[in-house]
């Protein structure tokens, strides 16, 4: 028997001890493993009892994801045969469940007949999360266990419950204390059984309780998810597979769960999934900072700016209980600013996810403060003031000057260089860019920009932050617009130069909404304001690359202080929250378009979709090659986090790999030949697109 599975006997019980790190996934090994161990207990007749539980600790996190894309995942034993064994045993089988119980784990202890876990316990089946389903027994034993509408909303939702919910739904029989032994409790569990001599139980008897239910449950269950799991293919098969518990038997209700499976497993959305899955922990790991890097202390936190990026960020920490200062030298805005943090988590109280008491506890870890003085023991100090070269060296030289050596300074700048900021300080070691998305405390997504001097172990240590912080810290290089915003450059210059070509707001929107995007670019634009995009692009004029025809539409509208949202008029205007067409853009595109020689014409939506998409994922492709980006995988994670792109596609670069790079290839070089100069300019494959492409490859290559 393979060392995956510590098989070993007491008396008249067997363990089976799952010995697989780090999560016990249920590869191959593990699964042959179990297989071996359970016939050799069960055709063992001095054993009355058979308990199942970890050797490492986590008891197990499912199946082994890897083998879905190696396609090992079908190698033999198969996981739901394995289980119906497991379930129709004649001796009582007894899962010990510690730290967490997912996916294929919890279907492993749902096979079983008894389950003692210890307090802390995350029991869940997050596969919905990998664009599958549970296909080793879960949309069957847990509605017989916890009750249709329980194990629905577990299924759909993916989210874990701890062991004490666990025991309230009826799949948990036992819950001992945290840190206590798990595997002895099960053995004293599984001794009484023996003595009570309590049955086996088999999941095929237990009834399913579809009348308790009124009849439209489902259909008003899909009214509810439909909002959130649109694009999402995995939803829909979870909820089918749940009702066919609901009429079949058992074994019906599995194999129909298996076909459901099959049917998931091969769509472009579970690869997408099971991309964004790996790409998370790839994310972590950062080229020269190694792994036994030591991290810096960080217990106080001090931010400069109480505007609405300051305070955001500002929350985050204080959500994580780190004593923070919040410094502004605007007396009247510090105090603003506390309000708007107070009022945030007002809103937060009356939304019942949080308790007053919570409130005035993070208030509580709250300092303010208009005297550097002030903050000269802070670990870490986030700079988030006003958008301007000047501005920001200014504040780096007074925190040189004032913070304790060792100090992390960290700027929260979205276009600057950071290098340049860094040398304004005589320690460019300990300066890096944490670039967060608006609104702070909400958006995931956090740029980690590493400068040319920042030290490996500033960087451990603001990954060790953004943890904290339940961010997801994404490391980037230094350039214009860091990964996301010189990625967003070329889409929304293409939607920009499509307007004037004859497309109009709403058709842009719509073939990008339709695509996925969780809002399409006028619409994006208007919310971010066209006075920002003006102004950033006077700052930056090189970006124009010398195109006369560049956000002309934006000039426009800034002349005309049709700033969007903000000032009730932009591409769309906008009353209360109604939206509806400005005329006055086809109008300024018309103008535009004169003046700058450009023929208007009808737009595909086609041409729409390939034009914003794919100088995205060149210019991707671009910063691959600069070495901004580290992966691939790393654009797509900073895509779906912070951009609005569709996870169920996996992020601009997965969406390539998945339409082929060859397509993406040909259609740039189309657009470049019949967009004459202007295709010339800005249609110019990446050599690495290029490369990969003609030797077949995709960027996980990369
Ligand atoms: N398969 C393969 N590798 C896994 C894995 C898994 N299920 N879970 C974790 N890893 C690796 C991970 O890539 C990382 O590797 C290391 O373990 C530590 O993970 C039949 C079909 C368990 C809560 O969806 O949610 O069962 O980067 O960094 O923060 O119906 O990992 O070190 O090389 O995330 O402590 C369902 C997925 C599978 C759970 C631990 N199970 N895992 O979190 O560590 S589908 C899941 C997690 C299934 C059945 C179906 C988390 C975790 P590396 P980590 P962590």
């Amino acid at each position: 028997m393979s060392d995956s599975v510590i098989y070993k006997t007491q008396g008249q019980i067997a363990y089976l001890l799952l010995n697989s790190t780090p999560v016990n996934g249920l590869g191959q090994a593990v699964r042959q493993g179990l297989s071996d161990g359970f016939a050799q207990a069960s055709q063992d007749d001095t054993i009355k009892a058979i308990v199942v539980g970890s050797n490492i600790g986590p008891f197990c996190g499912g199946a082994d994801i890897a083998e879905f894309s190696a396609g090992t995942f079908a190698d033999k034993p198969l996981l739901p045969q394995l289980f119906n064994q497991i379930d129709a045993s004649s001796k009582p089988v007894i899962a010990a469940i510690d730290g967490l119980a997912l996916g294929g784990g919890l279907e492993l202890a749902l096979a079983c007949d008894y389950r003692v876990a210890t307090s802390k316990a995350k029991l869940g089946l997050p596969e919905v999360h990998l664009g599958i389903l549970p296909g080793a027994g879960g949309t069957q034993r847990l509605p017989r266990l916890a009750g249709i509408a329980n194990a629905l909303q577990m299924i759909v939702s993916g989210a874990p419950v701890s062991a004490q919910q666990a025991q309230q739904l009826g799949f948990v029989d036992l819950v001992v204390k945290d840190g206590e032994d798990v595997i002895a409790a099960a053995t004293n569990y599984a001794e009484q059984l023996l003595a009570q001599q309590a049955p086996a139980l088999n999941c095929a008897d237990m009834p399913v309780d579809r009348e308790s239910l009124p009849a439209e449950y489902f259909a008003e269950f899909r009214k509810s998810i439909e909002r959130k799991t649109r694009g999402f293919y995995a939803p829909e098969r979870c909820i089918q597979a749940v009702e066919a518990a609901c009429v079949l038997p058992l074994m019906e209700g599995l194999r129909k769960e298996g076909e459901l499976f099959l049917e998931c497993i091969n769509t472009p959305q579970a690869r997408a999934q099971q991309h964004l899955f790996f790409a998370e922990r790839a994310a972590g790991k950062v080229p020269g900072v190694a792994k036994d890097t030591q991290a810096r202390p960080v217990k106080k936190v001090a931010v400069i700016g109480s505007g609405t990026m300051g305070g955001g960020i500002v929350m985050n920490f204080l959500n994580a209980g780190f004593d923070t200062t919040m410094l502004d030298l605007n007396a009247q805005a510090l105090e603003r600013g506390v309000g708007v943090i107070r009022k945030n988590y007002e809103i937060t109280a009356k939304k019942g996810k949080l308790t007053g008491q919570q409130v005035e506890q993070r208030m509580g870890l709250l300092t303010t403060s208009t005297q550097y003085s002030d903050i000269q023991d802070a670990d870490l100090v986030i700079e988030a003031v006003f958008e301007k070269m000047d501005v920001k060296k200014a504040v780096f030289k007074t925190l040189d000057e004032c913070c304790k050596p060792g100090a992390i300074l960290a700027t929260n700048t979205s276009t600057l260089d950071v290098n340049e900021i860094a040398e304004a300080t005589s320690r460019p070691q300990d300066v890096i860019g944490l670039h967060f998305f608006s609104p702070a405390n909400v958006m995931r997504l956090l740029e980690v920009v590493r400068a040319e001097k920042t030290s490996p172990d500033v960087i451990k240590t603001v990954l060790g932050c953004a943890a904290k912080i339940k961010k997801l810290p994404v490391v980037v290089g230094v350039c214009f617009g860091f990964v996301g915003n010189r990625m967003l450059e070329p889409y929304g210059r293409e939607a920009l130069r499509l307007l004037l070509e004859g497309a109009t707001p709403e058709q842009i929107d719509r073939v990008l909404t339709e695509f996925g995007f969780a809002m399409g670019f006028c619409s994006m634009i208007d919310l971010a304001g066209n006075d920002i995009s003006y102004l950033t692009r006077q700052a930056h004029p090189e970006v124009t690359h010398g195109d006369p025809s560049y956000g002309a539409l934006v000039d426009s509208l800034y002349e005309l202080g049709h700033y969007g949202q903000k000032t009730g008029c932009g591409f769309y205007q906008y009353s209360g929250r109604d939206k509806s067409a400005n005329p006055d853009v086809i109008t300024l595109a018309e103008q535009a378009a004169f003046k700058h020689g450009i023929t208007r014409r009808k737009i595909s939506d086609q041409e729409v979709l390939e034009r914003c998409l794919y100088p995205l994922i060149n210019e991707g492709a671009l910063i691959l090659e600069e070495g901004i980006a580290a992966r691939a995988s790393d654009c797509d994670l900073i895509y779906v986090n912070g951009y609005g792109f569709p996870a169920w596609r996996g992020g601009p670069m997965q969406y390539a790999n998945e339409i082929g790079l060859t397509n993406v290839l040909d259609a740039l070089n189309k657009y470049k030949a019949q967009l004459g100069e202007y295709g010339e300019r800005w249609f110019e494959p990446a050599p690495l697109l290029l490369k990969l492409a003609t030797e077949g490859k995709n960027f996980n290559a990369v």
